[in-house]
């Protein structure tokens, strides 16, 4: 399989094994598979470490030099310090041929006969020389060289196999020994191997920590959450590391214009590190350029902010209960309500009382809703006092039970909600999600640089976010952070929000009093370990995270390192805050839709009421059995037999009483509608003789 075509198709990974069956692996590009821990294993015939033919490759150089003026023979014979088989092979032939001839020189002489084209006749030393080419020892490119019989006989090939970084020697092959294995740990899995990985992290506290002294050194340095899950895996798995800083104490970030990565991601995209452990984001573009790991913990970014200051108490604060809005609407409702009930008092003729109705003399009638009566009667319904006056008519009836129905809510609601206002500590938020902090300039915000959070931003589609990120790039001083604690310091000296990841903010919320979260998160992630692409440790550690997590470990290590400490702050319990809010249209709104109703219905059986009378006392005038009546200058109306009320039409009579009604008080001029005392009921013959 061609090199590319592995490339193609993925296979390289720790998963895959390549038998070589060239002996010349070592002058092949391999830099594609070397940290892929892709096994590769072949044989080699040219140990180039080998003390002598490292002198022949010296000789060979000097020689080259002298005759070329050039360090080697130029015949694609070498490449660098390792040395083809081929022509390695044939050094070694030339050199054995060379050394027969100098043996049979001594015993014959080399000097050629003439070659006839007749006859057979074969060269006397042939057979010398083949003898003197067997009996050669010498150790020459290949190894020993040895003959028997015409073949070689002493030889050796090493059995290399590719590792991280070079390839090593493994074994050795010998036709009477045959394969000897020198490294057998090397044809074992990763897992059970005894190797040392090296680790980067970043201070990230409580996820990794550092002890600064002399006393402390290697990975003894380093404690926390991280440290923790780190040392759990590498017993799960089996492997040994040595953990370090990363040297530009930085996450990775991609930069956008020259498209290089920088922090932990570029140290394991260029092979610098096996593992980069700590609070590490998984990310769409990091993945594209390293490996991740399952997530070991989940978070989301939220809203750092100093906690808001308390509501200064204000004289009107007994209105808090209630949105102004509904003040005004209930103050109109009264108005509205107290008008109706005036009017529809007026045209029901049940509200007509008579006066003395028993003295015929001074017989006179009146009705209970006067103007100011009807704004006292409806305060005294509303204030859920029991006023003297009580409704006779369906109309007036149907208008005060819908009114005494608005009240019995508007004031259950107000008391429920004053008491709440009352047990609850008002606090000023002047930014309670991002959209607010998008929407506003007084208070400026920030991120930790060359982080996931930023990135967030930067590359965000959602308008409220590319907001944010305009006006955080926009920023003089820098809205960036270089630490988050640089972060927490701005936010504790006021008017500055951090947007940051929600595990680290519940870590710092816990403890200090000041601060608190502001809105829910604004988005859903993990945190991984990350590895260079295609490492096989990706999946085993992947296996020990699931593991760890079903067992509970990672939630106990949470616990240990964000939960069990004495550094906690205790808060007051804020929950009941948002409970006690101002009532607004939305929530009672229902009952002045009641309210309006009952008016509506009232002032239609206001109507029927009206057109009863009307037609009853269109007969009655006929018959002359009640008593006509007439205001007085006193505002009364009083019975008056001479008067005879004009025969007038229906709509005339309403438009007439209506007008009546909006003069508003009583002392206007008589109405044009008769009006009937019912307890006056005058014996048949017998008529009112006076006022
Ligand atoms: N990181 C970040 O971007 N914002 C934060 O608030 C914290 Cl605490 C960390 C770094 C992030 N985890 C990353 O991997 O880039």
């Amino acid at each position: 399989m061609k090199k590319k075509m592995i490339l193609q198709q993925q296979m390289n990974e720790y998963k895959y094994h390549y038998l070589f069956t060239s002996f010349d692996l070592e002058t092949y590009d391999l830099e594609d598979f070397k940290y892929n821990f892709v096994n590769i294993t072949s044989f080699r015939l040219v140990d180039t470490a080998d003390v002598g033919v490292k002198q022949i490759l010296k000789d060979i150089g000097l020689y080259s030099h002298h005759i070329f003026k050039k360090p080697y023979l130029n015949l694609h014979f070498t490449k660098s310090t390792v040395l083809e088989s081929e022509p390695a092979l044939m050094f070694d032939s030339v050199y054995v041929f060379a050394i027969g001839l100098q043996t049979l020189e001594q015993s014959h002489s080399l000097t050629l006969s003439n070659i006839s084209c007749e006859e057979e006749n074969s060269w006397d030393g042939g057979l010398s020389l083949i003898n003197y080419l067997n009996a050669v020892e010498w150790k020459g490119l290949t190894g020993p060289i040895q003959f028997k019989d015409g073949q070689r006989v002493q030889f050796k090939l090493d059995l290399i196999k590719l590792k991280q970084h070079s390839i090593v020697k493994v074994g050795e092959w010998t036709p009477h020994g045959h394969l000897n294995i020198t490294e057998p740990s090397m044809f074992f899995d990763a897992g059970s191997m005894n190797v040392t990985l090296v680790v980067i992290t970043i201070l990230e506290t409580p996820y990794v920590m550092m002890h600064y002294g002399k006393n402390f050194t290697g990975n003894e340095r380093f404690y926390g959450f991280c440290v923790d899950i780190l040392e759990t895996i590498s017993r799960e798995v089996g492997f040994d590391y040595i953990l370090d800083l990363v040297p530009d104490r930085k996450y990775g970030a991609k930069d956008p214009e020259t498209g290089e990565w920088n922090g932990m991601v570029a140290q394991l995209m260029k092979y610098k590190a096996d593992l980069a452990v700590g609070s590490m984001t998984i990310t769409y573009a990091r993945e594209s350029v390293i490996d991740f790991t399952k997530p070991f913990m989940n978070l989301g970014i939220s809203i750092l902010f100093k906690v808001p200051t308390s509501e200064p108490t204000r004289l009107f604060s007994f209105m808090n209960p209630l949105a102004i809005e509904i003040w005004i609407y209930v103050l109109i409702a009264y108005f509205l309500v107290s008008l109706c009930i005036y009017i529809v008092g007026k045209l029901s003729p049940i509200e007509w009382k008579c006066i003395n109705a028993c003295d015929l003399e001074n017989i006179s009638i009146g009705n209970q809703f006067s103007l100011t009566d009807s704004f006292w009667f409806t305060i005294g319904t509303f204030m859920q006092q029991s006023p003297d006056i009580y409704p006779r008519a369906m109309s007036t009836r149907i208008i005060s039970s819908t009114w005494g129905f608005f009240s019995l809510i508007i004031v259950a609601s107000y008391t429920a909600n004053l008491a709440a206002f009352l047990t609850t500590e008002r606090m000023i938020n002047p930014i309670e999600n991002a959209e607010d902090l998008a929407s506003q300039t007084e208070i400026s915000y920030g991120t930790l640089d060359s982080g996931s959070t930023m990135t967030f931003f930067r590359d965000s589609v959602i308008e409220t976010y590319k907001k944010i990120w305009r006006s955080m790039d926009n920023k003089k001083p820098s809205a960036f952070t270089t630490t988050y604690e640089d972060g927490i310091k701005r936010v504790n000296q006021g008017n500055y929000a951090f947007l940051m990841e929600s595990t680290m903010l519940d870590y710092i919320v816990q403890r200090d009093c000041n601060l608190t979260q502001i809105g829910g998160l604004l988005d859903t992630k993990g945190y991984g370990i990350a590895t260079p692409k295609g490492s096989p440790w990706r999946d085993k550690i992947s296996l020990a995270i699931l593991e760890l997590q079903e067992r509970g470990d990672i939630q106990m290590l949470y616990d240990k390192w964000w939960k069990n400490t004495d550094e906690t702050c205790t808060r007051k319990n804020t929950s009941k805050q948002s409970k006690a809010n101002s009532l607004g249209l939305e929530s009672i709104g229902g009952v002045f839709v009641v309210l309006i109703a009952g008016i509506i219905v009232a002032a239609v059986v206001a109507f029927f009421e009206f057109w009863y009378n009307f037609r009853y006392n269109h007969k009655a005038t006929t018959s002359q059995s009640v008593v006509n009546t007439k205001y007085n200058q006193d505002g009364i109306l009083e019975s008056d037999r001479n008067y005879t009320p004009p025969d007038r039409s229906f709509w005339i009579e309403i438009s007439e009483e209506l007008r009546y009604a909006s003069w508003c008080m009583n002392k206007q001029k008589r109405p044009a509608l008769r009006r009937t005392c019912s307890k006056c009921t005058i014996p048949k013959g017998q008529r009112i003789n006076k006022l």
